[in-house]
């Protein structure tokens, strides 16, 4: 029994590491252990948002990565037992399987349907053949051996019965095929990853030099940018931004197919190519965008210099259908965002079709060829990345991706402050301390930032001059530590002049609110 379990974990890792490895030898055919992800993570229950949005860092992909492989062993070991009594049992089970996959692939907008049911045939195939090898030599509960006395008796050589194979010998022949094949299963399992992860490269893939600016924007200035141990720079490299999406692959856009449509309730339906895009005048902003699951005092946030096409000279061109109350934009990975049309047309803010990032054009991981860039909304209403087309539509019409899962219709960043230095729990000696951090109120603006030591009264902190008030601000305090305990409480006060809130919630489902508060001991 234990083998026949073992047999059908090892062959579906057989089956596994076949489609991977075939994933990463032949472009367009999908991962199904990354089609079975992404289904997962569409077809979460909207309780489970919480834990499922904490899956969408870089790691908690190669979590779930691994979630979705054990599923499947564990799943396949009872096959494999079932397949031990009768093999036909379990390979109906295999091929069950397969399907479930095959589906899973084909309902991924990237992948085609023909590359999608290959895969899991071939997949289901290899897993069949290597189920079938295993079985056969898996040790058995043993036969009644031959009596001593019958073959002694008889007078020429019996028939070779594989009953009377030492049952030592059985097992460790089975245990050695067993650790040969997943030997195998690791080998060609990681090498179809790595290939796969070399065609999904995360960084810039463009070699594309991006035109100028029509209107660049000035150079930060001393009173700007703040300096100090542990602070947040007030400009975040392009590979040190925050990065939160569904994609367990970055979607990888050929440019030469690539369009962006504007559509739905327009005066003229629009196309643009990449070129189309570059040729209009491009504008350079510095814009702070946000997660609405960044907890308080998380780092889901980041300040960089976008540069793009004004959203507003695109509704323009296209012409603003009455009663148009929504912005849907669309993902070329089936993402969707959705967003009020007054919020966009404001005369206050400049959303763009975002095209490079930092003057570079955008990182595959942060939108390439284009995305959107709404100041004041969070990422998951607003900053479609893999853009492919934005429909004018209604508010009732069309919900963006993360509302049905319970997330807010409505998504405008809230105020916040987070400490930098000290962190957390460290450890410091008395005398002089710079404490400092990161305040956002976008696009309101920060007007202020006070920070209450010990619960005592609340200090203005030194803030640099904010750049617009789409952007964060840096904040310095200077602090003379005495021994002990200590804790350090942080809020911002936005330019319209309301103070941040001071009770912390959950992020879900409009953000988290409250106020980032530490605690250090000083010795
Ligand atoms: N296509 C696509 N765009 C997306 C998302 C996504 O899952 N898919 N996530 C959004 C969310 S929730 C956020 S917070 C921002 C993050 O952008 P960044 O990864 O460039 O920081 O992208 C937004 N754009
Ligand atoms: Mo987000």
């Amino acid at each position: 029994m234990w083998a026949a379990a073992l047999a059908g974990s090892l062959a579906a890792g057989v089956a596994i590491a076949t489609s991977e490895l075939i994933a990463g030898l032949i472009p367009g055919a999908p991962s199904l252990v990354i089609a079975m992800g992404s289904v997962a993570i569409a077809l979460q229950p909207p309780g489970a948002k919480d834990v499922m949005t904490s899956l969408f860092g870089t790691n908690d992909k190669a979590a779930l990565n691994v979630l979705v492989i054990a599923a499947v062993i564990v799943i396949a070991a009872g096959a494999g037992v079932a397949a031990g009594r009768r093999f036909r049992a379990g390979a109906v089970l295999f091929v069950l399987f397969g399907v479930v996959a095959a589906l899973a692939a084909v309902a991924q907008p990237l992948v085609a349907p023909v590359p999608a049911v290959a895969t899991a045939a071939v997949a289901v195939g290899a897993g069949l053949v290597s189920l079938h090898l295993l079985l056969g030599l898996a040790p058995r509960a043993p036969l009644p051996a031959a009596p001593a006395a019958a073959v002694a008796a008889l007078p020429t050589e019996p028939e070779w019965n594989p009953a009377w194979e030492s049952p030592e010998w059985t097992r460790r022949r089975f245990l050695i095929a067993s650790a040969t094949t997943l030997g195998g299963v690791v080998v060609a399992g990681s090498l179809g990853r790595l290939l796969l992860d070399t065609q999904h490269p995360e960084g810039v893939v463009s070699t594309t030099k991006l035109p100028a600016a029509l209107m660049p924007v000035a150079a930060l200035t001393a009173d700007e940018v703040l300096q100090a141990p542990g602070l947040t720079p007030l400009v975040i490299a392009n590979d040190q931004f925050y990065r939160i999406d569904t994609a367990l692959e970055v979607p990888q856009v050929d440019i030469s197919s690539w369009s962006l449509q504007v559509k739905g309730m327009v005066d003229h339906p629009l196309t643009f190519s990449y070129d189309d895009l570059l040729a209009m005048p491009l504008y350079e902003q510095y814009v702070t965008i946000a997660c609405v699951s960044n907890p308080v005092g998380g780092d889901l946030v980041g300040n960089t210099l976008w540069t793009g096409v004004r959203l507003k000279d695109i509704l323009a061109k296209a012409g603003v259908g009455q009663g148009a109350t929504q912005i849907v934009g669309r993902s070329v990975d089936g993402f969707t965002v959705g967003f009020p049309t007054s919020w966009a047309t404001a005369p206050e803010r400049e959303p763009l079709i975002a095209v490079g990032m930092n003057r570079l054009p955008l990182p595959a991981n942060h939108g390439f060829p284009a995305r959107l860039i709404v100041p004041g909304l969070y990422g998951y209403v607003s900053a479609t990345k893999w853009l492919s087309s934005i429909e004018l539509t209604t508010r009732e019409a069309v919900d963006g991706y993360w509302v049905p899962l319970g997330w807010a219709k409505d998504g405008p960043i809230l105020t916040q402050s987070r400490i930098d230095f000290p962190t957390s729990g460290q450890q410091l000696t008395s005398g002089s301390i710079q404490i400092d951090g990161v305040a956002w109120a976008p696009d309101r603006g920060v007007s202020g930032v006070e920070v209450s030591l010990d619960d005592g009264a609340w200090q203005s902190a030194t803030i640099g001059r904010p750049i617009s008030n789409a952007t964060w601000v840096q904040w310095l305090l200077t602090w003379t530590a005495t021994t002990g305990r200590h804790s350090i409480e942080v809020r911002a006060t936005d330019d319209t002049g309301v103070v941040q809130t001071s009770q912390v919630t959950d992020p879900a489902p409009d953000g988290a609110h409250g106020h980032h508060r530490i605690f250090v001991n000083v010795s």
